[in-house]
């Protein structure tokens, strides 16, 4: 590796540490019987999404995200199960309060992961890499989980980083070696290039992080608009000045779809509905905040918006709630308006860490989050008739 310019400004050493396979990993310190084999949690009945898969999964070609039918496909043998989130929340606050034994200065990202500043930390850990395996150590000793430490002179480079320390590893990167580091790898692997920026970068026939920062700026706006252009060619470039505290984080977690043509079918509406809800859902108990309330977004063949909003009767973070109340607008909204839909929206909002308020007229609000997959339990289990759920 080469060494750093000893007369430039002292570099600042960013860590981003990441948990592997977070749920996975907290169930199997609960039942030890899961270690070793292939797991996969999430919506375990036919209509559910995978949140997390084992590694000894994801050989197999399981991921977040992917329909639980099709993980049951690719990898029969695993074993399937519903997440407990208020046991992942837990488990994050103690992994969070480990971090701050190393730095005053530490980031949460989402339920596990976060930025440490550790600049100037030598003195009192050592160098990088041996402060890094320390951490990794007390994580380890402390929770019984694996964390994979990236480390780097910016947020951008220790994150790429993270990646290539999975699972349960290390990986430094110096800002004099980054841009090469960086111009090999797809373009994907740059935090903020989704797979419509892939696509369009495509067509450019930009395939690498290296490519993309030796484009003319032109081609670039044409495809990334004006303002994103320059931020995305410089970040592949490895560049990335931004404080590791930025704007506060969003109050609001946002999905929606625009349909290729105007619906009005009240039932092909509720199932775009229902989809978006779980992917709002999705984000939310990853990101380890509940809910105030949501809103759902309407636009008419006309071009004509409107958005809706209703207050949870306690803050929550379960499909069910967010699909409920996301529902009950949507029914209301069409009553007055009956016309083709052309985009549809949800957003859920007024985030916070605030505990679930317990009412003593409702069920227990904790267990929204997992009640949906319960149903897909109850369906896989005695036919889909056994039990429906509102108008869906
Ligand atoms: P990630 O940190 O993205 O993934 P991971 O910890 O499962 O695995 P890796 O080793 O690759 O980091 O997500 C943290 C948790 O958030 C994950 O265990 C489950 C949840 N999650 C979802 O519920 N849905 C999703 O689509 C993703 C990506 C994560």
């Amino acid at each position: 590796m080469p060494d750093v310019d000893r007369n430039s400004e002292q570099e600042r050493v960013i860590f981003h540490v990441d948990l592997d396979a977070f749920y996975v990993e907290v169930e199997r310190q609960a039942d030890p019987a899961l270690r070793g084999k292939p797991v996969v949690i999430g919506g375990i009945g036919p209509r559910g999404v995978v949140a997390t898969a084992s590694y000894e999964a994801r050989k197999f070609g399981v991921h977040s995200a992917m329909a639980t039918a099709v993980a049951r496909r690719l990898c029969p043998q695993a074993i399937y199960m519903r997440g407990n989130h208020e046991l992942y929340r837990e488990v994050s606050k103690k992994f969070m309060n480990i971090l701050r034994k190393y730095s005053p200065i530490v980031v949460p990202v989402s339920v596990d992961e976060a930025y440490i500043d550790m600049t100037g930390s030598e003195r009192l850990f050592g160098e990088p890499l041996d402060s890094a395996e320390i951490m990794r150590v007390a994580v380890r000793e402390k929770l019984g989980l694996p964390a994979s430490i990236g480390i780097g002179p910016s947020k951008l480079v220790a994150k790429v980083s993270t990646e290539h320390a999975k699972p349960d590893g290390i990986f430094q990167v110096r800002q004099v070696e980054a841009e090469a580091f960086f111009a090999p790898q797809p373009v994907r692997n740059l935090p903020g290039i989704g797979p419509k920026a892939g696509e369009a970068l495509a067509k450019l026939n930009i395939s690498t992080l290296g490519q993309l920062a030796a484009t003319p700026i032109g081609p670039l706006r044409r495809v990334l608009g004006p303002n994103h252009a320059d931020y995305v060619r410089c970040r592949a470039k490895a560049i990335d000045n931004a404080p590791l505290r930025e704007k506060p984080k969003s109050k609001s977690i946002s999905s929606e779809t625009t349909f290729a043509t105007d619906v009005s079918s009240r039932s092909e509406i509720e199932m775009v509905l229902k989809k978006l809800c779980e992917r709002a859902g999705a984000r939310l108990r990853k990101s380890g905040l509940r809910a105030r309330g949501a809103s759902i977004k309407l636009r008419y063949g006309d071009f004509t918006t409107i958005t809706r909003q209703r207050t949870f009767p306690a803050a929550g973070d379960g499909d069910q709630v967010i699909y409920d109340t996301a529902h009950g607008l949507l029914v209301t909204a069409m009553r007055q308006r009956g016309d083709p839909i052309r985009l549809i929206g949800v957003t859920v909002n007024g985030l916070g860490e605030q505990a679930a308020q317990l009412s003593l007229l409702d069920d227990n609000p904790m267990a929204d989050s997992d009640t949906s997959e319960a149903v897909d339990t109850i369906r896989e289990r005695y036919g889909s008739a056994a039990i429906s759920r509102g108008s869906v």
